[in-house]
């Protein structure tokens, strides 16, 4: 059976009752340990990264935790602006010290597929910005082989049937993001094309393949990127990649 939270400023957010919201908070939690004071922080986003957000929120409230934040989604940002969490502007970045995000699926050497909440151009654009990236995952993202989830890919609307088609040819079944009945459109103004490859054998090569497409933004694919990795269980306990 399925329950919907309500999330201020949040999208309402379906999740599988009880066991997998449990073992994403957890995850959230326990990443938020590594954040101290005067660190800047970048937020993630999804129903796992809201939790992680929600416990900076608390430090912040009831530890007075000092933090700089910039956040992965206007989603997210919002949050983190009800939850009193001080936010900075991308101008007074170098580097951030951490980056605390979810993931669709987290493989053996610490490659990800991301951007199924729609935020990948963000997230890789902070993640890449930080020190440290931490991800954070329910044990379903836990996989030996990435690519059963649809690799999300943004591209930019011009001729958009033609990269799409160029995408094809790279043996994927690419179905368009919708909202609804129209295509849906990302918080930069482009379209997702959802790349079902089921085995992606080679994500290095595949990322880079996919990034040389006149037409990709960028795709999914984190390679080399996340530090730690997070996985939380529905028995409460919670692991490290
Ligand atoms: C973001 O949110 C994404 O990159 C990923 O697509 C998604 C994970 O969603 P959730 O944490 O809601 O399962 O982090």
């Amino acid at each position: 059976s399925f329950v919907i939270l309500k999330i201020k400023s949040f999208e309402q957010i379906h999740y599988n009752k009880g066991d997998l919201m449990e073992s994403k908070r957890i995850a959230g939690e326990k990443a938020v340990e590594f954040v101290k004071d005067g660190m800047k922080v970048g937020l993630g986003t999804g129903s796992t990264a809201y939790w992680a957000i929600q416990a900076i929120g608390r430090r912040v409230k009831e530890e007075g935790l000092q933090v700089q934040a910039v956040a992965t989604s206007v989603q997210s940002e919002e949050l983190a602006k009800e939850l009193g969490i001080p936010m900075m502007p991308f101008a007074d970045v170098d580097m951030l010290d951490l980056t605390i995000d979810g993931a669709d699926e987290v493989d053996p050497e610490l490659h990800l597929i991301k951007g199924g909440g729609g935020a990948l151009l963000r997230e890789k654009i902070v993640a890449a910005a930080s020190k440290q990236l931490i991800i954070i995952v329910d044990e379903s993202k836990d996989v030996k082989q990435l690519g059963k989830f649809p690799l999300p890919v943004e591209i930019v609307p011009f001729a958009y049937e033609l990269t799409v088609k160029k995408l094809k040819k790279l043996g994927c079944e690419p179905k368009l993001r919708m909202n609804g009945d129209q295509l849906y459109v990302t918080d930069n103004g482009n379209y997702i094309a959802d790349c079902h490859f089921d085995a992606i054998a080679n994500p290095v090569e595949l990322h880079d393949t996919l990034n040389g497409i006149p037409g990709v933004v960028d795709n999914g694919l984190f390679i080399h990127m996340a530090n730690l990795v997070i996985v939380g269980s529905a028995d409460g306990s919670i692991r490290s990649i």
